[in-house]
């Protein structure tokens, strides 16, 4: 008996060192998942051309989170959040009214534009769970890759 509960305590760091490699090497700060879910956190996002750093967000329903978008490209980028359906409505939008200029997200359409070398902010509660996306609708981005997957659980 007691050979085998040795065994079993060095079985258990394994499942954890595999635990933390499939976390990866990426810079994601303190994303402590369900510590103090009511209080609001920031979740920091690079926006680089055509892309979103990070590129995968993981929130939980009920929380708040404040999204800061720094646009380290060198054209302007948009962060719009909603579901597949709501990015498509939106894309539409944005081609109706000419895809981009003046009244291109207004401060409550759950959109923001940021221009090159600027931040901006997006404060936002999750309702519920399911699988969200941050996309940007500058014309060609979104299709081109520059959306985030932001899974709600
Ligand atoms: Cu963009």
């Amino acid at each position: 008996m007691i050979v085998r509960r040795a065994l079993m305590g060095i079985a258990l760091p394994t499942v954890t060192v595999l635990t933390l490699a499939a976390c990866g090497g990426s810079a994601h700060d303190n994303m402590g998942m369900g510590s103090n879910s009511a209080s609001s956190r920031t979740v920091n996002i690079q926006m680089t051309d055509l892309a979103f750093t990070p590129d995968a967000i993981a929130v939980a329903s009920g929380e708040t989170v404040t999204f800061v978008f720094t646009n380290n490209g060198r054209v302007e980028h948009d962060a719009f959040i909603g579901d597949a359906a709501a990015q498509s409505a939106h894309a539409m939008q944005m081609n109706a009214t000419g895809g981009n200029a003046n009244g291109h997200h207004m401060a409550d359409d759950g959109g923001i534009s940021v221009k090159p070398g600027k931040t901006g902010k997006l404060r936002v509660t999750f309702e519920r769970a399911g699988v969200l996306e941050v996309g940007c609708h500058e014309p060609g981005h979104y299709e081109g890759g520059m959306r985030a997957t932001l899974n709600v659980a």
